[in-house]
């Protein structure tokens, strides 16, 4: 069975309508036929600044919202980053064969330090993608559901695979991007042009999943579009109305060409109430499983440290292969 890993990290108190189009609907659909490994990176989360309670708050949340999105911990693993220590373990060894300019072209790390300033930025912050491979690479997967924003560092994961592999023979599974097209980049609803993003200059552009019924609406409703009156799907002439097809469309299982159909002589006020309705009737059941699953923490708890023991299983046994290869000497 082929394997599937990903993960998000704790960074917010609420995934957004990006994360979940463009990577947690995937999961759920993917777990049908994979074995799956979900994973709240908590450790990427320390390379910027946050609070220990707040984190420790939201690594609940976000494994209570894979769950409530639909991730069924009998069948797929659902673990916290921080409880598998071979991650940080990999993820040395791996940044020794990664070059410094390699890593230096990384643009989410460019854009990341740009707004704080990259003499500021940690080192955490700089070797983020090298963790990344290493939370892949320890569970030979074969399939990394992503949005678009990591194919680059998909691409470093796959050419230290191969490195290594070249290096020292062959250790890893070298695991391929899947990025689903119509939902692989949702946009700002603010600024079309750019990615909907938890750390966007404004909230009015984002959608996040547990956001009140009435403030989605809202937001929906107060979406950029344009000057002309026409619903149609290009995305370079027409970028919000574009994305608001893109979003109806994956809520209603169609494409966002034909869900443009039946838009002829309506406006783009129609267009956003059934975008709204479209989101709601979904973000609703949503976040009545996600009150019940974070009223039972200790439940939750419990789950995660029965997704952790199953993720070990497979890590403990990938880094020790690792040490091998590279000859570290046995412990005993
Ligand atoms: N706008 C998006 N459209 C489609 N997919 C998206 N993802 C993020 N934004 C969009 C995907 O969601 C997953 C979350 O990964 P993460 O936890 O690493 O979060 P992130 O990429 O840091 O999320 P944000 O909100 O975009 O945060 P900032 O503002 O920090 O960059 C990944 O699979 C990602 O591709």
């Amino acid at each position: 069975v082929p394997r599937v890993f990903s993960g998000m990290q704790p960074t917010s108190d609420s995934l957004h309508l990006g994360n979940y189009l463009g990577a947690l609907r995937q999961w759920v659909a993917v777990q049908e036929d994979h074995d799956a490994f979900y994973c709240v990176v908590d450790l990427h989360a320390i390379t910027v600044e946050v609070d220990p309670r707040v984190l420790r708050e939201r690594t609940r949340r976000t494994a209570a919202q894979y769950l409530a999105a639909g991730v069924d911990p009998a069948r797929s693993v659902v673990f916290v980053q921080s409880h598998a220590p071979e991650h940080a373990q990999l993820a040395w060894v791996l940044g020794c064969l990664t070059g410094f300019g390699e890593a230096s072209r990384m643009t989410q790390f460019k854009d990341k330090s740009a707004r704080g300033g990259a003499e500021r930025s940690s080192v955490g912050l700089f070797t983020y993608p090298v963790l990344q491979a290493a939370d892949i690479l320890l569970y030979d997967a074969d399939l990394v559901p992503v949005g678009e924003d990591q194919r680059q560092h998909l691409e470093l994961t796959r050419d230290l695979a191969q490195r290594f592999n070249s290096r020292f023979g062959r250790t890893f599974v070298v695991p391929q991007a899947y990025i689903l097209g119509g939902t692989a980049k949702i946009m700002d609803l603010q600024e079309p042009t750019a990615k909907m993003s938890k750390s966007a200059a404004s909230p009015a552009g984002l959608v996040d999943l547990l956001d009140d019924p009435k403030v989605v609406a809202k937001r929906i409703r107060s979406a950029v579009t344009d000057t002309e009156r026409d619903i149609r799907f290009d995305p370079e002439a027409k970028p919000g109305v574009s994305n608001l097809l893109g979003i109806l469309a994956a809520f209603t299982g169609t494409t966002p060409q034909a869900a443009a159909e039946g838009y002829a002589g309506r406006g783009y006020g129609d267009l956003k109430a059934d975008v709204a309705d479209a989101v709601l009737a979904e973000l609703q059941p949503f976040q009545e499983r996600f009150t019940a699953l974070l009223a039972d923490p200790a439940e939750l708890d419990r789950l995660l440290a029965a997704g952790a023991a199953r993720a070990r299983e497979v890590s403990a046994a990938t880094l020790a292969r690792v040490h091998d290869r590279v000859g570290f000497l046995p412990a005993a």
